[in-house]
């Protein structure tokens, strides 16, 4: 399923972001970014050592990415030039200000991949595993976020996948898009 909004296209794709040929994936990352399960855990086994090795320098430069945050890597051994990582937030019951840190890095993903010229990106549902949050909210927060940002001119990519896993996920993103 896809919609066009302002000069961005979303599209949503069941599948493995580590085989998405673009110019940038998102990592659902944490904010020490050390390797964990998930989706991390795919995309470092599949982009290799040089992802590991400059998450390791970040690290030690500024400390890691705060929850809400995003820094980006090398794309190492994937078909992606580079890795967008950004630290969602735990969930803890919605009143812990978790929709605005989600919000968060999904602006500022965007916001480095337009620095980083990124014409094409793709996001896994952040926060949604490990992490608890609920899956429908988290969709509607990840699209109004794009949408809101498309349509006030600022500069996002042109093509902004979501490659979601598995059918619970996908189908709580072709809702959230058809409602958007
Ligand atoms: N491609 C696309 N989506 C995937 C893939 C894949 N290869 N593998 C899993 N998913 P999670 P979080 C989906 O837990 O909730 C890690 O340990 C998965 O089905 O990866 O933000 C980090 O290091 C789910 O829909 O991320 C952090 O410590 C979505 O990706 C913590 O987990 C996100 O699930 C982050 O937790």
């Amino acid at each position: 399923m896809q919609k066009q909004l302002a000069h961005t296209t979303i599209e949503l794709i069941q599948g493995d972001i580590t085989k998405a040929a673009v110019d940038a994936i998102v990592n659902a990352a944490n904010k020490e970014l050390v390797g964990g399960g998930g989706v991390d855990g795919a995309i470092r086994r599949a982009g290799g050592e040089a992802i590991v090795q400059e998450c390791n320098e970040i690290r030690k430069r500024q400390g890691g990415c705060p929850t809400g945050t995003a820094v980006i890597t090398t794309g190492g051994n994937l078909p992606a030039k580079s890795v967008i990582h950004t630290a969602g937030p735990v969930w803890q019951g919605g009143d812990a200000g978790e929709s605005d840190l989600l919000a968060s890095c999904y602006k500022e993903c965007l916001r480095l991949a337009s620095e980083n010229e990124v014409n094409s990106v793709a996001f896994p549902s952040i926060s949604t595993g490990v992490y608890g949050y609920p899956t429908e909210k988290a969709a509607n927060v990840a699209l109004q976020t794009i949408r809101d940002l498309a349509e006030s001119g600022t500069k996002v990519p042109e093509s902004i996948q979501f490659v979601l896993f598995d059918d619970a996920t996908y189908n709580c993103y072709v809702e959230a898009l058809s409602e958007l």
